[in-house]
């Protein structure tokens, strides 16, 4: 038979069934998996009011490009089988410029959409100010441990001098002894807050590009060399929750984490009077 003249022939209807059968198939099966949830991995519940925004906009982010997902493999397995070969010439087309613009649009419209819906969420901790009361620590990260300094009863961070920061005599963030605002500072490896009450985070590296990650928070910041990056949250539960670097930072990345503990107030103001008699 040559292979040019076809007609007599009416194709074969069995690869585009195939086909279309194993891309329906993959759906229902990616379906199944998101509906039943059968690998019991879901995060920790957020313990923010903002971790609540974060959950809801990744919720509907998932909704959105999941519909697109179902259409767009459902539709491509109905042209596979609609547009199969029955023995006809193939037919050239050079597209079609209205669907462009709408496919195109549509995009546009839903990226932009899920990003202004969403940038409540992000902008809330980073571009308003904190609160007045907030409680202040400094996180400061370096190869590959956290260090968090409070300001002490006199609300004030006393001076930092580059030149004087020595881990092993006990002056990891290089406080300047002569600065009398940095004699009561408190520096502690782990990180203590109370329950229901803002705290900002003032993040600062000695070296590389680090990163402040707590998953119960909802929050990632990167800790970059010369800057101080302020973020602020309030947490509403009283726990134990783990602090990690999720910047590939260096040979000990994967030990540079660290502990959060929300505490009542009273536990707090234990905590600071403890710490600031002991240093
Ligand atoms: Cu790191």
């Amino acid at each position: 038979m040559r292979l040019s003249n076809r007609n007599s022939s009416s194709g074969s209807a069995a690869p585009a069934a195939m086909l279309a059968s194993l891309i329906v198939i993959m759906v229902a099966a990616t379906v199944y998996v998101f509906a039943a949830n059968p690998f019991p991995s879901r995060p920790p519940a957020a313990i923010t009011s903002v971790g609540l925004l974060v959950d809801h906009q990744y919720f509907l982010t998932l909704c959105v490009t999941g519909t697109v997902f179902i259409l767009s493999q459902l539709g491509l397995a109905y042209a596979i089988w609609r547009f199969r070969d029955r023995g006809q010439a193939a037919h050239f087309t050079r597209g079609n410029n209205t669907m462009e613009m709408i496919w195109t649009t549509a995009t546009i419209v839903l990226f932009l959409g899920l990003g202004l819906m969403g940038r409540k969420a992000w902008a809330q901790v980073r571009f308003t100010p904190a609160e007045a009361n907030a409680v202040q620590v400094e996180v400061t990260t370096n190869q590959f441990v956290f260090n968090f300094r409070y300001p002490g009863p006199d609300g004030q961070f006393g001076k930092l001098d580059p030149t004087q920061v020595s881990a092993s005599t006990g002056n990891p963030l290089g406080l300047d002894p002569k600065d009398p605002a940095g004699k009561d500072d408190i520096v502690v490896p782990t990180l203590t807050v109370p329950v229901d009450h803002q705290v900002e985070l003032l993040i600062r590296s000695q070296d590389v590009i680090h990163n402040f990650y707590v998953r119960e928070l909802r929050l990632q910041q990167d800790a970059v060399p010369g800057m101080v990056i302020p973020i602020h949250f309030t947490a509403n539960q009283i726990g134990h929750y783990e602090i990690m670097c999720t910047q590939l930072c260096g040979l000990g990345h994967y030990r540079m984490r660290s502990f959060l503990d929300v505490v009542s107030e009273a536990d707090y103001q234990n905590f600071l009077k403890q710490q600031g008699a002991s240093q």
